[in-house]
């Protein structure tokens, strides 16, 4: 079966841990027809929940894609993890969607995810629905988390369902834009619809002309009309609504409790008739002069599609996982891969229903399906039909917070290690690994320890390999504080050839970040110019390991002064070993001191952690620059040096319960003195510089 453009919807499944995405994605996937049996997240047997560490885990940690077919439409419905250890797969569920609908606890409300999941909503201006679930439990409240939601994000969202009963009473949801009644059956019965209750019969007035002023506020004449006649006929309505959610201008709300079927059947309605096509969509492409602009989504235009997830089957091997954006995408037939600049032959291609894949012989603008056995392939890679010069902008992702320094158990199993982290750094956008000659650790960073030891314990299954782990070293700095002068004569005498060469140098202090800077102040030849090569040499071979603890020297200006040199002895070497030890004297004689990298760190929790939060922070030679508060979720800045947070992300738990969460980036260096510094100093006692004289 294959679709058209205006007929696919793509609706991505966000929200806080635990709220019950994964069940909701089952229930509806059995509402609409594509499961004939639900199952529960705890049987392990979910669509979403399919890989072996989802199954142990009982938590999502990948985004699951399955669809429903309904009126001639596909939904492509994506689960997404709510943990933030997992952002990457939920950010490319944005991209890929042209509706998020957030799931919210109906006992719990608004909660941090859901509040860094609605900011990540509000930058793409993507529209966007909320299911408030568990309304089965005694301790919900539909209204209450609809007014927590508009006090927290300052809009009023709509109800599209409202909920019949409360707790143990609850008997389902009436469908405001249907006007029908939704009662929840016995067993894995799916809700029956029915009339109206009387009792709910104004609560239903009053819900619907709600929804009628917001389906007029997507189009003037309608608001005009509205205003005129006072009320809106179906058509209209459904016209309004449909301009009203792709312009984002009004959130609609939905109710339920999943597991026991109910609510499902008024949101497919609604995701059918209401969320925008990929027709409505644009997407940010740009050319080689590096200029942005956005396409739309055009099923006439020749292909160009962005590759948005990479995953390994044991079976097929690698999935790409691929949203066409323009024309159409077709199995055998070669396209061309724009990031890698290569010609690639688009094998089979499938669309699925979690891990079951199902062929399909071609894929229209605005679908998302998955291409097997295209070696070129990766994520956030540009395919199109020829050889064209724009490329799709990458996936937004946020910068790792959390570092593992790791090595084979087994010296011979560290080229396995190695292909491992390749594999993994493929299929998870937001891990990275990386080889650091300085401190000579592979680290490993991502979005929190859980998702860094979910990596580690399946490359230790696959591989069946040892692994060791530690925390990373800083890789901290030194500096000098002050001018200072030096000179040093190396001289040889060996049989044959001597060695000469003598360099006089100054050395002053650049600002922060300047690096360094060599400056060749020679008058009338002191040094001869084809020397002066070798002795840029010597003073970079000299910065590369300070005198105080031999970590590499930034922020200094050289300037050669004057120097010696002789006719027969004078080579470059020996200019090279001249000034590098005169530049370990000067640096000795200019106020030498260390340096560490400072973070900037960003904390999210709730309020009433924040004085913990803080008085942790000033543990940790903090300095907070700022702290504002949103709907009950505190945000603070500070500035902190790495080295104290090389484990923030298991503090940060405990302190919070694992409420709490974070982003860090590099911010600068800064001196340490004292016995921090000395501390520092006796740390790399026994560490070798290995420097040739040659
Ligand atoms: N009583 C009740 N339990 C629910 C509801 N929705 C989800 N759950 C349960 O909540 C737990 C977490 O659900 P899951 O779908 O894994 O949440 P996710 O982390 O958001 O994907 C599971 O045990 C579900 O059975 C609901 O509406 N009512
Ligand atoms: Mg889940």
């Amino acid at each position: 079966m294959s679709y058209t453009t205006e007929n696919v919807r793509n609706v991505s499944i966000a929200g806080h841990g635990g709220t019950g995405k994964t069940t909701l994605f089952e229930r509806l996937l059995f509402a609409g027809g594509a499961i004939s049996k639900p199952e529960t997240v705890e049987s392990g047997k979910t669509v979403g929940d399919y890989s072996p560490e989802e199954i142990e885990r009982k938590i999502s940690i990948h985004t699951a894609l399955a669809h429903v077919d309904r009126e001639g439409k596909k939904i492509n419905f994506f689960d997404t993890p709510g943990s933030s250890d997992f952002t990457g797969d939920v950010i490319l569920s944005f991209r890929a969607c042209e509706f998020a609908l957030l799931v919210l606890d109906g006992r719990a409300g608004v909660q941090i995810e859901t509040i860094k999941l609605w900011r990540n909503l509000e930058g793409r201006e993507k529209p966007r629905g909320v299911f408030i679930g568990r309304l089965d439990d005694d301790k919900a409240d539909y209204h209450r988390v609809l007014e927590d939601i508009k006090e927290k994000f300052k809009i009023d969202p709509v109800p599209v369902t409202i909920p019949m009963g409360r707790g143990g009473a609850f008997t389902g949801v009436i469908d405001v834009l249907g006007n029908r009644a939704y009662l929840i059956q016995n067993g894995d019965t799916p809700e029956k619809e029915g009339p109206v209750p009387e009792e709910y019969k104004d609560a239903v007035d009053a819900a619907r002309e709600k929804l009628i002023e917001a389906a007029a506020e997507g189009d003037d004449t309608l608001m005009e009309k509205y205003l005129d006649k006072g009320f809106l006929d179906p058509e209209e309505l459904h016209t309004g609504l449909v301009e009203a959610l792709a312009e984002h201008k009004f959130v609609p709300a939905f109710g339920g409790a999943a597991p026991k079927n109910s609510g499902l059947i008024p949101l497919l309605d609604f995701i059918c008739g209401a969320v925008p096509s990929p027709l409505s969509a644009r997407d940010t492409i740009q050319d080689g002069s590096e200029e942005k602009k956005k396409i739309p989504v055009d099923p006439e235009k020749p292909l160009a599609a962005l590759v948005i997830k990479t995953t390994f089957d044991q079976f097929s091997g690698k999935l790409s996982w691929v949203k066409v954006i323009t024309g159409k995408l077709i199995p055998d037939t070669e396209a061309f891969n724009v990031t890698e600049n290569k010609k690639e032959r688009v094998g089979k291609l499938y669309i699925c229903q979690g891990k079951k894949l199902e062929e399909v012989r071609e894929l229209c603008a605005g679908d998302v399906g998955i291409v097997t056995k295209s070696a070129s392939f990766k994520t956030n890679d540009t395919i199109t039909a020829g050889d064209t010069s724009f490329h799709f902008l990458q996936l937004a992702l946020p910068e790792p917070v959390h570092s593992v320094a790791v090595n084979a158990a087994a010296k011979k199993d560290e080229d396995k290690l190695g292909e491992a982290l390749v594999k993994a750094a493929d299929e998870d956008k937001t891990f990275r690994y990386q080889y650091n000659a300085e401190t000579k650790e592979t680290v490993i960073s991502g979005m929190g320890e859980l998702q860094i030891n979910i990596i580690l314990d399946k490359i230790k299954a696959n591989q069946k390999i040892e692994l060791e782990t530690h925390v990373p070293k800083v890789a901290y700095r030194e500096t000098i504080g002050k001018k200072a002068g030096a000179e040093y004569t190396h001289k040889k005498q060996t049989g044959g050839h001597g060695q000469y060469g003598k360099v006089m140098m100054e050395i002053a202090p650049l600002k922060r970040g300047e690096g360094y800077r060599f400056v060749n102040a020679i008058f009338g030849g002191a040094i001869p110019k084809n020397y002066i090569p070798g002795v840029e040499k010597g003073v970079i071979e000299g910065m590369a390991h300070g005198t105080m603890a031999h970590y590499p020297v930034v922020d200094v200006e050289v300037k050669i002064v004057d120097g010696k040199y002789h006719p027969v002895d004078s080579s470059e070497l020996s200019f090279k070993l001249a000034a590098r030890n005169a530049f370990r004297e000067a640096m000795k004689q200019a106020g030498p001191t260390l340096l560490e990298p400072v973070m900037n760190l960003t904390v999210f929790v709730e309020e009433k952690y924040l004085g913990d939060v803080m008085s942790d922070l000033s543990g940790k030679r903090g300095k907070i620059l700022g702290q504002d508060s949103v709907g009950g979720i505190a945000e603070i800045r500070a500035e902190v040096p790495q080295a104290e947070l090389l484990r923030y992300s298991i503090d940060l738990r405990s302190i919070t319960s694992g409420t709490g969460s974070f982003t860090m980036d590099f911010a600068h260096y800064a001196p340490i003195s004292g016995r921090i510094a000395e501390d520092v100093i006796k740390a790399r006692e026994h560490f070798k510089v290995t420097e040739t004289e040659e």
